[in-house]
């Protein structure tokens, strides 16, 4: 049985909840408490983060890794297109994402004076792309979709003057793993 450490709010755990639905992939959940976390998780991550995803003896950090991880163990259905240099296309979307969307989003969390004006600079470039390219799911997707839905339900950030974005949210929150997640942060505490 695989175990993921969690934490509700965290989105990079999301990331691993929505593969591990996608996936249909049985597994137990332990819920960390960021604000009191216990000593023993360095013992399975030495930055002492989540998520952390164990099976047996297998202890895997990072949810760049773990997504990777359970695409290769579990092939269907695929969320890496089978075309290389597509592969290679969506991996550096992942690889990017702090510089693309994270350092932006977390400016906006932290209160910075131009935090507001970071995200939606990114989100412009992530709407133009987005904008008439018809394009299949993909880990990359489900690499920045928790931090746009965050930034919409929990920082209030106005995605109005983002319609690709807001379209690839709307059709990506038919999907019931994104949907689940979406019902995830409806819960979090504000
Ligand atoms: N690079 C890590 C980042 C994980 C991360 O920052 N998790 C946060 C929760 S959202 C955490 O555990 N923070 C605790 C800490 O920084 O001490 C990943 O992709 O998994």
């Amino acid at each position: 049985m695989i175990t993921l450490y969690d934490a509700p709010r965290c989105p990079y755990c999301a990331r691993v909840r929505i593969v591990l639905a996608e996936k249909g992939v049985e597994y137990e959940t332990v819920e960390i408490d960021l604000s009191d976390r216990p000593d023993w998780i360095y013992e399975k991550n030495p930055l002492g983060k989540v998520p952390v995803l164990e099976e047996g003896d297998f202890v895997l950090p990072e949810s760049e890794m773990i997504m990777e991880y359970l695409e290769e163990r579990y092939r269907e259905p695929a969320l890496l297109p089978a075309d290389l240099a597509d592969r290679a296309r969506v991996r550096l979307h992942v690889y990017r994402f702090d510089l693309n969307l994270g350092d932006a989003y977390y400016s906006l969390r932290r209160g910075d004076e131009h935090g507001a004006e970071r995200l939606a600079h990114c989100l412009g470039f992530i709407d133009r792309f987005l904008t008439g390219r018809p394009r299949s799911y993909t880990l990359a997707d489900i690499a920045y979709l928790p931090w746009v839905l965050r930034a919409r339900d929990m920082l209030g950030f106005d995605l109005s003057g983002f319609p690709a974005i807001e379209d690839w949210l709307t059709q990506l929150l038919e999907r019931p793993a994104v949907a689940a997640e979406a019902d995830v942060v409806a819960a979090l505490p504000r």
